[in-house]
């Protein structure tokens, strides 16, 4: 649908949304508010100061610490049963980078985007680029979609794309990859995420090793492609949309693939890919130690991919994951930075709420991450104090950090409260009035 987009009307419009969020201490938070934070986070620094625990260092940490988030999750999933949409949903890739806008203004934790293609191609890159950056907003990895046919499609992904056994298939589909590449070359992204649907439901169906040897040989292919500082990030995936196996089904098949790529390919972890009770810290830990871990994308889930609110099944789990990327950055330089991604579909909550929710449980599992005594607990491994290991990681997973994600919210000019902030402010309400009950956000 093509939108007539008049920056400057648009700057408006957005300056109207962001002025009312921007600076909210002095519009929502009550001095209660105020009061009550300040004196929580002094106790709380009083206490971490009594444990030699710098406080300020974690302050910049949780404030530098920058999740993308994924344009396919601002408005209602959906699931085969049933979608039921939330109002006030972005029809355009501007409407979507406003939305992370908001998130990015109430949280300042969300300054990125990870695009999906083709559900997100830009109609007109300048204006793009002037807009995320209005909204100080990057572009992080880019992902490729070869688990639909695209619109006129010469041939079809149902039995697979860069392991199809036909050959005009698997060509499509590494050339769509090479496009995407260019897109994000042209939004000064970095990287591109590669998830494959690629798989059988039927023992039999597929020959595996050639499924394989055709995945291997196209993601080489692709690889070419890349600019010298870009990354690919192999995802990998037990199940799903196939039922009996999946080409790139875990981190082991995904890690083989990059090195078989090269030094610029790495496997990035989606929490929910894993078969229930996997240990997916120990995945991380092996990944950083190999140097070949490149990113998250994070969520929760019960049962399957369920792409729900990170931190609202299993935070244990998610804690003691950001306990191994904590010990990782520390002592893998061998592992590069990171890319930090949400990967969610809304089917009950509003999405910009479901995502503040994450982006708050992420703050606060790497906040007691941070409280580790690594230290301490590397001696109490030396000399297998097994009860005492147990301690030393509870004493942090059971310390109340919100203070401290309040504070360093704070010091980035954020709401403490953005949920709250949020719904004081009647966000998508204001939405609603503007993009009115109709409007499809493209995506999952
Ligand atoms: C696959 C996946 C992948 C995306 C898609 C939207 O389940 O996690 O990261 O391409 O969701
Ligand atoms: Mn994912």
């Amino acid at each position: 649908m093509r939108v007539s987009f008049k920056l400057h009307e648009y700057k408006l419009r957005i300056k109207y949304i962001l002025t009312m969020i921007i600076n909210p201490n002095k519009l929502i938070s009550d001095s209660k508010e105020i009061s009550n934070h300040n004196e929580q986070f002094d106790h709380l620094a009083n206490r971490l100061s009594k444990q030699n625990i710098e406080v300020k260092p974690l302050l910049d940490k949780l404030a530098a610490f920058q999740v993308a988030i994924p344009s396919w999750a601002l408005g209602a999933g959906g699931t085969r049963f049933g979608r039921y949409s939330y109002f006030g949903e972005p029809a355009t890739l501007e409407q979507k980078l406003e939305d992370v806008g908001v998130l990015h203004s109430l949280t300042k934790t969300a300054g990125a985007v990870s695009l999906h293609i083709p559900w997100d191609i830009p109609e007109d890159y300048k204006a793009i680029k002037e807009l995320a950056q209005q909204l100080d907003l990057k572009f992080d990895a880019v992902n490729s979609n070869t688990f639909q046919d695209a619109a006129g499609a010469k041939h079809s992904y149902k039995f697979g794309s860069l392991s199809n056994t036909s050959k005009d298939a698997r060509q499509q589909a590494i050339a769509h990859n090479k496009e995407v590449i260019q897109i994000g070359e042209k939004l000064g992204s970095k990287s591109i995420t590669v998830w494959l649907a690629d798989g059988s439901s039927f023992p039999g169906q597929h020959n595996f090793q050639t499924a394989l040897s055709h995945t291997q040989d196209s993601l080489k292919e692709i690889y070419k492609s890349l600019g010298e500082d870009w990354k690919l990030f192999i995802e990998y995936k037990p199940y799903e949309p196939y039922f009996y196996s999946t080409v790139i089904q875990d981190w082991g098949t995904s890690l083989m693939l990059a090195n078989e790529c090269g030094e610029k390919a790495y496997t990035l972890v989606d929490l929910g890919h894993h078969l229930p009770n996997t240990n997916i810290e120990q995945i991380v830990s092996t990944l950083m130690f190999k140097g070949k871990l490149g990113g998250f994308h994070f969520n929760d889930s019960k049962y399957g991919d369920d792409d729900i609110t990170v931190g609202s099944i299993k935070p244990y789990a998610l804690f003691l994951i950001f306990n191994e990327l904590v010990y990782g950055m520390a002592n893998n330089p061998q592992n590069p930075e990171l890319s930090w991604m949400i990967d969610a579909s809304h089917n009950l909550k509003d999405p910009l709420e479901d995502l503040i929710q994450s982006l708050e449980s992420i703050q606060i599992t790497y906040a007691k991450a941070l409280l580790v005594d690594q230290e301490r607990l590397k001696q109490a491994q030396q000399h297998h104090d097994v009860s005492l290991c147990q301690e030393i990681l509870q004493e942090a997973y059971l310390t109340d950090v919100r203070p401290l994600v309040r504070q360093a919210r704070v010091q980035s000019n954020a709401p403490i409260d953005p949920l709250k902030t949020y719904r004081n402010l009647g966000v998508r309400e204001e939405l609603i009035k503007e993009r009115g009950k109709n409007t499809v956000a493209t995506g999952l």
